[in-house]
């Protein structure tokens, strides 16, 4: 808890620091959504862009002010960093959406404020790249187009709980733009912030992914009829058994020995922008079916797992969403509207597509 208490300060540092580049976190009113697709529908050019500005704030120094044989070299890692130091905040609460939402559309922002891109965030629509048999041939998996394919195989131990069934890789990352880089990850393993270069792994588990990530789990998540139900649905329980669509794509792409199949670390691997773009598109074709009431619908615990509000009680639309030096404090309310531009809330996109709830 020392260990903690020493990062928590330093965000304040930092937050005094870059006053600047936070008040120009807000869209201005009257400005137009960007429009998010599925990466498969980008033109080889728009792919070609996305992937160039992925490298660029990979390139970027970092803004979170150097501590001791620190792991956060760039502006990509600040963002691994604020989710490693609020894993247990931010996971199996109430805010777990509204939370990675306004993470994904940071991430966005600083590849178009800081690095040209010009075009939206990207989401993968992984229920088309069902079943099993399909899943490591999906587009986002493209040597040359794409985020590159799984790890190379290495033998796993079947002695270890957590070891995900199915997995079917666990090395380095063998093609694509990220392969044969040493030193990709600087963060991890779990939450371990001391540099420690590391390959980009993957241990593909297309039978994790056809079991979680096929239309049918996305048809039962649509149906919740509350917040709280959505939510719990999306995530999921803690065991491999009770997974949901999250668990779907970070075990599905990650297995156990892929960065983002580790909880902490998970942001370390770009395609989990493209998994938890399509996870906000979820929550976002849910509220869509009603919009006037889930609008303002948020429900769940504030403290990890405390469904039965045991310890404390449950997320308001006043809970308070913070991204270290990465962008402005908001509130859960500032983000439940994905189009309010300026004027109902801090977001700014729109999807081209969302899922319709089937009879
Ligand atoms: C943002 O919130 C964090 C966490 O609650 C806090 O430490 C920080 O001081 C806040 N920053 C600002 C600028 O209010
Ligand atoms: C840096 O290391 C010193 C000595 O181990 C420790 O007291 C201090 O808290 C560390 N600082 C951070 C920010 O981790
Ligand atoms: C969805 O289909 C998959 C593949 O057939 C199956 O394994 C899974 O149990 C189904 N899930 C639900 C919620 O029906
Ligand atoms: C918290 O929200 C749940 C629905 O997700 C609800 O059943 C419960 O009564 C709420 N708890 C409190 C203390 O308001
Ligand atoms: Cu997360």
């Amino acid at each position: 808890m020392q260990f903690l208490k020493g990062i928590r300060s330093s965000w304040v540092l930092a937050t005094l620091l870059y006053t600047s580049i936070l008040t120009s976190a807000h869209p201005q009113h009257g400005q137009k959504p960007i429009v998010r697709k599925e990466w498969r529908t980008l033109s080889k050019h728009d792919k070609a862009s996305y992937i160039k500005a992925v490298k660029c704030i990979l390139a970027k120094p970092a803004l979170t002010p150097a501590f001791n044989n620190t792991g956060v070299i760039s502006r990509y890692d600040d963002l691994v960093y604020t989710h490693i130091q609020q894993t247990f905040d931010i996971h199996y609460t109430g805010h777990f959406l509204a939370w990675h939402r306004y993470y994904v559309a940071t991430y966005e922002r600083m590849l178009r404020d800081e690095c040209g891109y010009k075009g939206a965030q990207p989401y993968w629509d992984w229920t088309l790249d069902t079943p099993a048999d399909k899943w490591a041939s999906s587009p986002v998996f493209d040597p040359v187009t794409g985020f590159g394919g799984n790890g190379a195989f290495v033998a796993g131990d079947p002695s270890n709980p957590f070891e995900v069934p199915g997995r079917t890789g666990g090395g380095c990352v063998q093609d694509g733009p990220f392969a044969g880089i040493a030193d990709f990850v600087h963060l991890g393993p779990m939450n371990s912030v001391t540099y420690n270069p590391q390959c980009l792994k993957r241990d593909f588990s297309p039978y994790f992914a056809g079991r979680y990530l096929a239309k049918n789990q996305t048809q039962l998540t649509l149906a919740a009829p509350d917040f709280g139900w959505f939510d719990k649905i999306v995530e999921g329980g803690p065991s491999f058994e009770a997974s949901g669509i999250h668990g779907g794509g970070h075990y599905g792409v990650g297995g156990t020995y892929g960065q983002i199949g580790d909880l902490y670390v998970s942001p370390a691997d770009p395609i989990f922008y493209l998994h938890h773009a399509n996870l906000d598109r979820v929550w976002w074709s849910w509220q869509k079916l009603n919009l006037k009431t889930r609008l303002t619908d948020i429900s769940g615990p504030i403290i990890l797992m405390d469904y039965d509000n045991l310890k404390g009680g449950n997320v308001t639309l006043e809970f308070p969403l913070s991204l270290g030096v990465s962008a402005a404090n908001v509130t859960v309310g500032d983000v439940m509207n994905i189009a309010g531009c300026g004027k109902n809330g801090a977001l700014c996109y729109e999807y081209d597509k969302v899922y319709k709830l089937q009879a």
